[in-house]
């Protein structure tokens, strides 16, 4: 078991199709004990079902984009938990009229703030919260998503934020690498989630991935799991500040082979 005596916690798990929920399965597989994070009471009712299922009893209220809200997501956990293995870092978040039409006309200051802020600030708030009750060997993840340094259509506003996050993913690498704590991201390939239905023709974007993509298909939140009990676990012990890609080999290929063959 990969994940045997860690402790993890798990942010941005709405219901049974978000990502995280495809990570504390895999987590929950390998022994790691699981604690999670919810953003307000409307998905604390998706969760609790979830996290009986992944054998947690740990549920805490936090909203990333209140610094309060933090701070006492932290307290609760405490009570729980003295100190634990590290987190993941699941959530994102723009306003729906910045995911739809031409970036330069759609995008506003207001947008723009909230992308980042949600998106990828929040990563370095939760790490600076985490930062006192981190063991020795934590790891920390987050999800990010090609749009951070390459152009599609209507995902706009989000991929300046991934760009940030991964920044950020290598800033705090540097940053805490001398407490031998890890931080990584997973950029996914997509998938059909709740975030996901916000992007404008988001069902284009998964034919145009699976036409593209070496293995011919789009990824599974499984998959993605995986590579985040992988991730955070000690056989990672080599890996910081990278983004690994679990995409089915998209972001590798320019151009779909098959429209080239002979045959
Ligand atoms: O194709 C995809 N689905 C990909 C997603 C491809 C590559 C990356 N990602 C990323 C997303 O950008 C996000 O960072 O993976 C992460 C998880 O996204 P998801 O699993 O696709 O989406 P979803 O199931 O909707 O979970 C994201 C959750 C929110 O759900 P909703 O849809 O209700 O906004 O992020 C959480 C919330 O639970 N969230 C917040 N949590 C705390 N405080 C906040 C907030 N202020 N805002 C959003």
């Amino acid at each position: 078991m990969l994940l045997k005596n860690k402790k993890i916690l798990i942010t941005g798990l709405a219901n049974k199709y978000s990502i995280a929920s495809g990570i504390a399965a895999a987590m929950h597989r390998e022994g790691a004990e699981l604690a999670f994070t919810y953003q307000n009471e409307r998905l604390l009712k998706n969760l609790e079902p979830l996290a009986k299922e992944y054998g947690s009893e740990i549920l805490i209220e936090c909203d990333v984009s209140k610094d309060d809200s933090i701070e006492k997501s932290f307290e609760e956990l405490r009570k729980r938990w003295n100190t634990f293995d590290g987190f993941v870092h699941s959530i994102g978040f723009a306003p729906a009229d910045q995911l739809t039409g031409n970036f330069v006309d759609v995008t506003t200051r207001e947008g723009f703030k909230v992308a980042h802020d949600i998106s990828s600030y929040s990563f370095t708030a939760l790490a600076k919260a985490s930062k006192p009750m981190l063991n020795d060997s934590s790891a920390l993840l987050t999800l990010t998503y090609l749009g951070a340094i390459q152009t599609m259509p209507n995902y706009n506003v989000m991929g300046l934020a991934k760009a940030s996050l991964e920044a950020n993913t290598r800033f705090l690498a540097a940053s805490m690498g001398a407490d031998n704590v890890r931080v990584n991201a997973i950029s996914a390939g997509p998938i059909k989630t709740l975030a996901a239905s916000g992007v404008k023709n988001f069902r284009k974007m998964l034919s145009q991935h699976s036409s593209r993509a070496p293995l011919g298909r789009t990824v599974t939140i499984e998959e993605v799991g995986n590579v985040a009990a992988f991730l955070c676990s000690d056989y990672a012990s080599g890996i910081t500040g990278e983004i690994t890609y679990v995409d089915a080999g998209f972001n590798t290929a320019a151009m779909p082979l098959v429209e080239f063959s002979d045959s």
